[in-house]
C-alpha cells in the first residue's frame, strides 16, 4: 500500500451545469447513435428510416474516472435525449456489470422517465423518475434508463470503473418490458423477444 500520495491522489472537482447537463471539465464523451441500438427497439424499419434521416444521438455520457493509485470511483452524467423509434421511448442500451459484486448510484437531475432493472433470475422493477429521484442499483441487477418527456432526462451515476460492461445478455434478451406511447402516455408492454 503507497503512504506516500503520487500525482492522481489529490482531490479534484468538477462543475456541474443544471441548464445544460454536462459538467467540466471532463475526461472524455460518448456518443450513442441510433445505430449503437439499432438491435434494441422492436420496429427495424423506424430504426432504418431515423439512421436514413441522419442517425441522431439519442445520448452522450459524459465521464470522469477519478482514478487514484488506491481507488477507482468514477463519475458519469447522461442526458438522454426526448424523442421515439416508432413508438418505443428513447433509452439507453442498459446492462449487467462485468464485475457481479458491483453496485452503482443513479441521481436523477433532469427529465422524467423510469429505471429499468432486472435480474438474471427474472425479478424486474421500475423506478418513476422525475428530478431529485436517487436510485441504488444492487449488484446482479441490469440497468436501463428511458426518456418519456419532452425535454432532454440527466442522471448522474457513480460506480467504479472495475465493474466493467455487460451488454451481451441486453442485445440478446432485451429487458422483460418496453416502454411506448399509447393514447399520449407512456405504457409498459411485453417485451416479445422473450418469446
Ligand atoms: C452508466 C451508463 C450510461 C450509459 O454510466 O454506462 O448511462 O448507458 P449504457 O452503458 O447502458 O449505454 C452506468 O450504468 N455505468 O455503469
Ligand atoms: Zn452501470
Amino acid at each position: 500500500m503507497p503512504t506516500i500520495l503520487t500525482e492522481k491522489d489529490y482531490p479534484v472537482s468538477v462543475l456541474f451545469d443544471f441548464e445544460k447537463g454536462d459538467f467540466s471539465p471532463k475526461e472524455k464523451t460518448v456518443e450513442r447513435h441510433v445505430s449503437d441500438l439499432s438491435m434494441m427497439f422492436d420496429d427495424q424499419d423506424a430504426v432504418d428510416a431515423a439512421i436514413e434521416q441522419g442517425d441522431p444521438i439519442i445520448y452522450e455520457i459524459f465521464y470522469h474516472g477519478f482514478e487514484t493509485s488506491l481507488s477507482d470511483m468514477a463519475l458519469g452524467v447522461t442526458r438522454i435525449q426526448p424523442g421515439k423509434i416508432g413508438n418505443e421511448f428513447y433509452m439507453t442500451k442498459g446492462h449487467f456489470h462485468a464485475a457481479e459484486d458491483q453496485p452503482e448510484i443513479y441521481f436523477c437531475v433532469k427529465g422524467n422517465g423510469y429505471l429499468l432493472m432486472e435480474a438474471k433470475s427474472g425479478e424486474f422493477r421500475a423506478e418513476e423518475w422525475k428530478p431529485g429521484v436517487i436510485s441504488h442499483i444492487p449488484p446482479m441487477w441490469a440497468h436501463r434508463v428511458v426518456n418519456i418527456g419532452d425535454e432532454p432526462l440527466v442522471f448522474v451515476a457513480s460506480y467504479h470503473l472495475a465493474a466493467g460492461h455487460d451488454y451481451e445478455p441486453v442485445i440478446e434478451k432485451g429487458f422483460q418490458k418496453r416502454v411506448v406511447e399509447k393514447n399520449g402516455e407512456a405504457v409498459f408492454i411485453e417485451n416479445e423477444q422473450r418469446g
